[in-house]
């Protein structure tokens, strides 16, 4: 049976979820605009042949971007009552109203992706000269912010910032954040099965962190130093890497000619030494034991011992040594004979693997997406093709779901999803 015959077309799935230049993921459960989300879904418009409306989801996510360069990851474009924390619990003083941490920024590669592939040259020239300057000023607020002793390595504050929330990665940094203390009423539990979703334990955390950026007045130098939660995310660290090399690339590829940066300036010069610092820096998180990188607890100094697919994303970054390479290609054909359904979040032989729950296992079209392009190019095509079949037969199996049961290929947490819909338009199709 082939789930897609029954379920919308994934175009169709895009037009149900815009509310008007922005996307939202899924109508109920994530009511706003969401930031790796929205860059993932401009690429489904994209391939739906909408450029305008493509570009059009980068503008309105970089509507919520901060004075100091930070892209929030949720942007309150509209109200809603069925999503908790909303904009009243985060408490920022922004138009349009926005959460106090970024996500994942996959937005840069993105852009370059829209800029190359669409074919309305005018159009693109215009939409660039529109967005990159912002796009510019969020990656010289992640370098300068959150690595402000330039190791190389950024840091998060928060489960939500890796977008991989409730990850066994994030379990023991967890451990050293205070519950709550005040009463609260989930969302997400009413409108998805429980059993898929992260436990009260984990949001009792998530609150304390949000009520803690609020009361130090989200001041970077007081985060660093206090924030009871400071963890290096293997993942995000890749994708800002490979977000800013796109960047550069794109600056001096395009926006030069188009006369649109200073390619000789000190911002390019910056996020080149970035780079250089996390090829460098990146090597603390390799573990030989294990053959695939890792993530880091800043504040307990401590790697997080967990196989999961964050791990593997430095492939897509392409700051993987070849040997490192192909211990991590090795790792994931082994991977995905124990778990057949896309790349399981967390490797399916771990003691906190959980093929339905969440980020603890489950598969996800967007990662796999990103994985197999950095196995292609480190030249493993066998092993991008697998991840690309074992990611159509999510889809085939369930239709357009948020995340897929890695085991059995069951759709799980919210239906008709931008970014799974998205990927299919643009990748598996
Ligand atoms: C999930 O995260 C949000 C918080 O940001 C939530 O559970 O409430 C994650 O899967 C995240 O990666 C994703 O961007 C977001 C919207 O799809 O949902």
């Amino acid at each position: 049976m082939n789930a897609k015959l029954d379920a919308l077309s994934a175009h169709d799935v895009l037009k149900l979820n815009d509310l008007g230049g922005y996307t939202v993921p899924t109508r109920g459960l994530y009511p706003f605009q969401w930031n790796w989300d929205a860059a993932i879904t401009a690429l489904g418009w994209l391939a739906a042949g909408d450029e305008a409306r493509a570009w059009r989801e980068v503008e309105r996510l970089l509507e919520g971007q901060w004075d100091n360069g930070m892209v929030p990851h949720i942007v309150f474009h509209g109200d809603a009552e069925t999503y908790f924390p909303g904009p009243e619990v985060w408490g920022v003083k922004h138009s349009p109203s926005t959460s106090a941490i970024s996500q994942p920024p996959v937005l840069a590669s993105v852009m370059k992706l829209l800029f190359e592939e669409g074919r309305d040259r005018r159009l693109a020239e215009e939409k660039l000269a529109a967005t990159l300057p912002g796009v510019i000023r969020y990656h010289l607020w992640f370098y300068r912010d959150r690595d402000p002793e330039h190791t190389g390595r950024v840091c998060s504050y928060h489960p939500w910032e890796s977008g991989m929330d409730n990850s066994p990665q994030w379990d023991g940094p967890l451990a050293g954040v205070p519950p709550v203390d005040a009463e609260y009423v989930r969302r997400d539990t009413g409108l998805v099965d429980p059993s898929e979703r992260p436990h009260k334990y984990e949001y009792d955390r998530y609150i304390y962190l949000v009520k803690f950026f609020q009361q130090n007045e989200h001041d970077a130098e007081v985060l660093y130093r206090d924030c009871p939660y400071r963890v290096e995310d293997i993942s995000l660290i890749s994708i800002l890497h490979r977000g800013t090399r796109d960047l550069i690339a794109l600056c001096e590829e395009d926006a030069a000619g188009l006369g649109l940066v200073n390619t000789n300036g000190e911002a390019l010069f910056s996020l080149k030494q970035s780079l250089a610092r996390t090829e460098e820096g990146v090597q603390a998180l390799w573990s030989d034991e294990l053959g695939c990188f890792l993530s880091r607890d800043a504040r307990a100094n401590v790697l997080l011992e967990h196989v999961t697919t964050a791990g593997i994303l430095p492939l897509f970054a392409g700051v993987a040594s070849g040997a490192q390479a192909q211990r991590m290609g090795g790792l994931l054909e082994e991977w995905l004979e124990q778990a057949p359904f896309g790349v399981a979040s967390t490797h399916p032989a771990s003691t906190r693997f959980e093929p339905k729950r969440y980020w603890r296992g489950p598969s996800w079209l967007h990662i796999n997406w990103m994985l197999a392009i950095g196995c292609e190019e480190y030249g493993m095509s066998r092993e991008a093709d697998q991840i690309k079949q074992a990611s159509q037969k999510c889809i085939e199996a369930a239709g357009y779901y948020e995340y897929f049961n890695s085991v059995t290929g069951e759709g799980c947490g919210g239906r008709d999803f931008s970014w799974t819909a998205a990927m299919d338009l643009y990748w598996l199709n």
